[in-house]
This record gives C-alpha cells, structure tokens and sequence, in this order.
C-alpha cells in the first residue's frame, strides 16, 4: 500500500459531481433566434491559426454538436450518468448580439430559461460561465476586446441581465473562464483583435486590468440583484516545478506561478500584489488604473474555481527549456510524466497540489470546473450495440479523483468536481472534433461529417458507479 491510500477519507455527502461545457463548443446555432457571430465563429482552425475576417463554412463551431436542439436529450443523457451539477456557459452574443446594446435579446434569454429547466427536472445545479472565450465580434474588432475599458460598461449590463434573469435559479457563477489565460491567448481569452505578435505588454496588462475590475463589477452586482448567489473566479490551474533543485530553477517556477496566483490574489484579496506590482514596475507598464476601479476590486469572490489539465516545468536556464509541444502556454516538458496524444502531460498528483496550494494561499472554498482526456477515440461495437473502449479515459478519472479524495482528507473544502467535455464538442485549442473528451460519443468528424447521434461510451457507467457510490468506489 503507498501512504498516499492510507489516509483516504469519502467524498462530503452533497459533493457535486458533473461535468462542464461551453456555448461555443457544442451549442452551434450560431446565428438563429438572433445571435450575433463571436469571436469563435471566426476562429475555424484554433488559437494558433489568425482568425478569418467572416464566418466560414469549415468552421466546426458553427453547428458544433447541435445542443442547441438538442439539449434536452443530452441533458437527460447527464442525469442517466447521475450529474447532480452541471456547468455550461452563455453565449455574449445570444443575449447582446453586437455586445454593446443596451436592450438584450429576448430569444437569446429563453433559450437558457428552457435549459435551466432541464436542468431543475432532473435535480441538477446549474453552474454558469458568463463569459467562456465568448466575446461578441463586434466588441473584439470595433473596439480590440478588453485592451478597450469600454468593455467593462458592456459586460456589466450583460452581467446584470443574467442576474436579473436567472438569478434566483443559478446559485453558482463564474466571471471569466480561465481569466489569467489571456497572457497566452489574447484574441480568445480577451477578444483582444490585435494579433499576439503586435500587441504591446501595456495594452495586454490594460485588457487583463479591464477584465479583472469587471469580474469585481459583476460580484458587486449580483451582491445588489441575486445576494444568494455564489461568485467565483476561474483560472487555469498549471503547477508549475523546478526542472531541477537548483535555487534558481526554483524561483523561475515561482515567477512562473505568480502568473496565475495574481489572478487568485486579486479576486480573493481585493488588490493587485506587490509581486505584480513590482512586474508592472520592472517591465515599465504603466496602467490606467483609476480609484474608483480599485474600490471596485474590493468586491472578493465567494470560491474559486479552476481547470486543471496538466502540470509543467520551469528552468531559469534556457539552454535546459524543452518545450514539450503540448504546452501551449510554455513551460519546460516534464521528463517523468507521461502525455496524452495531443502532448499534454498527464500528472494526477499535480491535482492534489493544486488544492492544497490553493486551499493554504486563499483559504475559500474550492471547485474544479474542468479536468480530462482529450484522445482520439474510435467508434466500434460491442454486442451489437455502438461505443468506445475507453479505459484510458476511466483509468484518467479514476487516478485525478483518487488524488482529490486525497485533497479532502488533508482538509481542503472542495464544492465539486466537473469533468470537462462529458459529450464530444469542439476543441478550443484545434478547433477539432478528433480531441473528444467526453462519455458520451458524438457522431461528428473532423471534415463535418457525421450524423450526429450519441452513444454512451464505457466510462460513461464507470463515471455513472462512481458518483452513485459519491466516490466510494474509487
Ligand atoms: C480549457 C478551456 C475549455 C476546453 C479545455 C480543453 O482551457 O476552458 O474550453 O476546451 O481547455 O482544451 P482543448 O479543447 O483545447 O483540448
């Protein structure tokens, strides 16, 4: 027996189990009931590729998988699995098609009412995203996204409407997927139209300020309009270690991480940190940062939530950087860990650092909105019936929910756990349907092809055992 099994302890009874999704990745409809485009409708090859200048028909995201038509059976196909949350975001341009109206979109609203009411049938909680790498197109090319602080007056009206809507049905929100991811992917994360490579680190810092005082707005907000609501932040959760003992591999991996605890801090504490600070400083950006934005920082979230995918390392010697090709964000390739087929290191002990880490430093209730294998599953027969031999992806599962039962018993608070992408949907990142995810299959390729039926894969009953035994099984 290894010690780390010695003090395992079960899951809190109303522990939620799930799994999480966003608009852009499955919902398709891209312009019915009066959508407007989104960023991601042109962005048809992922975030390594410039976005094309209008919609284009190989854009996978465009029909994605069709939830939303489809939404009820795929929501009762969450319920068979026993989801007692589920976390979806909206679509911006469903509720503001252009982003910077003042009167909201009816038919955009009513969807997410008829989804809500799934959700209620079948005991579920609703866990929503108000902006997952959503931003109305019109608000990234008219004004380049978040560098612009017009945003802020934008995506507070948006906030209030969804509180005003929904706020006595949804008990748990969250600002901004992945909030810090902007540093790496400025036109998703910020809707920041300038390409990457021109963009200057004062208007990057400026869109990243922008954001975080309308994160602050918006619990300021729900405060007013929804007060039993539950505001969290989101961010990307990637450990960061030293390559190697050296002192000087160490504190590298310690900048490393200040790129995301800032964000933490910030939401948490209510001002920027000295260490960011003292990065502004070095890096001689100097922000637009007015009193009344610093007073509304002060409105601290309720939890804090992240994603956590993988673990990397960091080196202060450059001539040691192997970049495994899977980090997109940077960071040095990990020798000891194995990888998944997209090069994503694949470390379930980082989970449970992770929530220690973050349990320690900001002492909130936790919540892991996203965690899971992306593979290129095939398609076959068993008996007769149609799925996916997907061990790899129980035997992921089960060893990351080890690791958080593990978290439990060294004492952190932990709201949940979703799995991301419990359907296929659409990579983010590739902007493919190759890289599923999900327990349920999703009969759609790469080309568009397909017929988009669904079918239960293995892991969706091994996920299905685990959460009716509230992890007991393990
Ligand atoms: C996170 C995003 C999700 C999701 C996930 C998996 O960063 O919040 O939207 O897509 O990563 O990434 P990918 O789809 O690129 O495999």
């Amino acid at each position: 027996m290894t010690p780390t099994t010695l003090t395992a302890q079960p899951f809190p009874e109303g522990f939620l189990w799930g799994g999480a999704t966003a608009a852009n990745q499955l919902e398709g409809a891209w312009n019915v009931d009066g959508k407007g485009p989104s960023i991601q409708d042109v962005m048809p090859h992922g975030i390594m590729t410039p976005p094309t200048d209008e919609p284009t028909p190989d854009n996978l995201k465009l029909e994605g998988i069709d939830f939303y038509h489809r939404y009820r059976d795929d929501i009762a196909l969450f319920a068979e699995m026993g989801f007692t949350v589920f976390r979806f975001s909206i679509a911006w341009s469903r509720i503001f098609p252009q982003g910077d109206e003042t009167e909201p979109n009816e038919a955009g609203l009513a969807f997410y009412d008829r989804v809500l009411d799934e959700c209620e049938k079948h005991g579920m909680e609703p866990l929503v995203t108000i902006s997952h790498y959503e931003t109305p197109l019109h608000l990234a090319k008219a004004y380049d996204g978040w560098t612009n602080r017009e945003l802020i007056g934008c995506y507070e009206r948006y906030a209030r409407t969804l509180f005003e809507r929904y706020g006595q049905r949804v008990k748990y929100w969250l600002t901004f997927n992945e909030i810090n991811s902007v540093l790496h992917a400025p036109l998703m994360s910020g809707g920041i139209w300038t390409p990457k490579k021109q963009l200057t680190k004062t208007q990057l810092y400026q869109a990243i300020h922008n954001e975080l005082v309308a994160s602050a707005s918006a619990t300021k907000i729900a405060r007013e309009v929804a007060p039993q609501a539950k505001i969290g932040c989101m961010i990307l959760a990637m450990p960061t270690y030293p390559l190697t003992p050296d002192p000087d591999d160490v504190w590298a991996a310690r900048l490393a991480e200040h790129d995301s605890y800032a964000f933490g801090d910030i939401h948490v504490r209510g001002a920027y940190p000295g260490y960011y600070l003292r990065k502004l400083r070095e890096e001689g950006i100097e922000l637009e940062i007015t009193d009344a934005d610093r007073e509304v920082l002060t409105n601290t979230v309720d939890f804090v939530s992240f994603s956590y995918y993988m673990s990397v390392c960091e080196t202060a010697d450059p001539a040691k950087r192997i970049v495994g090709e899977g980090n997109l964000l940077g960071g040095a390739k990990n020798p000891t860990l194995p990888v998944s087929e997209w090069g994503w290191a694949i470390d379930p002990v980082g989970l449970r650092i992770v929530l220690n880490d973050f349990w320690e430093r900001w002492q909130l209730p936790l919540f892991i909105v996203e965690n899971g294998l992306g593979a290129a599953d095939v398609l076959t027969e068993i008996d007769g019936v149609p799925t996916v031999d997907d061990g790899y992806r129980t035997a992921y599962l089960r060893e990351h929910l080890v690791q958080v039962r593990e978290a439990i018993a060294d004492g952190v608070d932990l709201l949940g756990y979703t799995w991301w992408g419990p359907i296929d949907l659409v990579s983010a990142s590739t902007a493919q349907l190759s890289k599923r995810y999900g327990f349920i299959y999703v009969d759609r390729n790469d080309d568009g092809s397909g017929t988009l039926e669904r079918y239960r894969k293995k892991s969706f009953y091994d996920y299905q055992e685990i959460i009716a035994s509230n992890g007991a099984c393990l």
